[in-house]
């Protein structure tokens, strides 16, 4: 796809507080730490026109009995995310998405997919994570939706979430690129081989180099595609650097890696919606993965360290 700058493009920022996808509440605050630790004031300051679009309202929360996967509230928040995501891409803005728990991947890449789909064109996908998010409800060890996002999306899974925006699959295999991962749920691993997605493992960064899997992972996820969505989860970053995180993996991207990869996904500039999920304030050490995820945010839309 031709190359086009992120750094004129203005960003439509929308925060998604949503922590039923996951065991363990905390990631619902993600969004509030993003705000406070200066997200908009960062990027106004690089010169990126942002218009801060609030938060998706969430259904009331209810009692939960055991094994309840919040289907219907999590169904909701992502046919209104992905409206919206839709919406900013039809205005010629460039979605910024913050969660929240992974399972709002489903309602953006559902709005970002369809915005291409109805101008006959399609999308590619980078996925940055320390999992597989590949789970459907028959291999899924605990039931929980943010487990499930990257399955949904490539048409396996609940119907109603499959089916959100009333077409599935949302991207195509061949055009996904999976980075970072090295936690993989036993059946999981099936599923991945099953659809054949190009998977790129914390053994092929350390070998390889990050650069050149980044360069292998970029290319893929652009080849043939008019626009790629970058969903990066903050738990593929080593947990010493990013504790902040639902579900910490040891063994993650350094702080250097990390920056990297979003400064690649830059420079490739074909990156056309971004969302960054999984931070749990209340797990953070002093912020610091608030923070970060500020600053890869701005690596991604290309500031420099020049
Ligand atoms: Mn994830």
């Amino acid at each position: 796809m031709a190359k086009r700058s992120a750094r004129r493009k203005a960003i439509d920022l929308v925060g998604v507080p949503i922590d039923y996808g996951a065991n363990l509440r905390g990631v619902g605050m993600g969004p509030t730490a993003f705000r406070l630790a200066g997200l908009a004031e960062n990027l106004r300051a690089e010169g990126i026109a942002v218009r801060d679009q609030g938060d998706v309202p969430l259904p009331p929360p209810r009692k939960r009995p055991p094994g309840d996967d919040c289907l219907p509230e999590i169904r909701a928040v992502c046919a209104d995310l992905a409206r919206r995501v839709e919406r900013a891409l039809v205005a010629g803005r460039m979605p910024l998405v913050v969660g929240g728990d992974h399972s709002i991947a489903i309602g953006t890449v559902a709005g970002a997919s369809r915005h291409f789909r109805a101008r006959g064109g399609r999308m590619g996908l980078l996925w940055v994570d320390a999992h597989g998010d590949m789970n459907n409800p028959r291999t899924s060890p605990s039931g929980n939706i943010h487990g499930m996002p990257l399955a949904v999306t490539l048409g396996d899974g609940i119907p109603v979430l499959v089916r959100l925006g009333g077409f599935a699959p949302k991207v195509d295999p061949s055009r996904t690129a999976l980075v970072g991962i090295r936690n993989l749920d036993e059946e999981e691993r099936g599923n991945i081989a099953r659809f054949g997605i190009n998977v790129y493992t914390m053994k092929d960064i350390d070998r390889r180099g990050i650069a050149s899997v980044m360069d292998e992972a970029v290319h893929v996820a652009s080849n043939g595609a008019d626009g790629v969505h970058v969903s990066f989860d903050m738990d593929v970053v080593d947990p010493q650097t990013a504790p902040g995180v639902g579900t910490a993996v040891p063994g993650g991207l350094s702080y250097r890696e990390a920056h990297l990869v979003m400064e690649l996904v830059h420079d490739a500039g074909v990156m056309t919606s971004l969302e960054v999920v999984e931070t749990n304030p209340f797990l953070d050490v002093r912020s610091q993965t608030a923070k970060l995820g500020v600053e890869l945010i701005l690596s991604a839309l290309g500031k420099s360290i020049y």
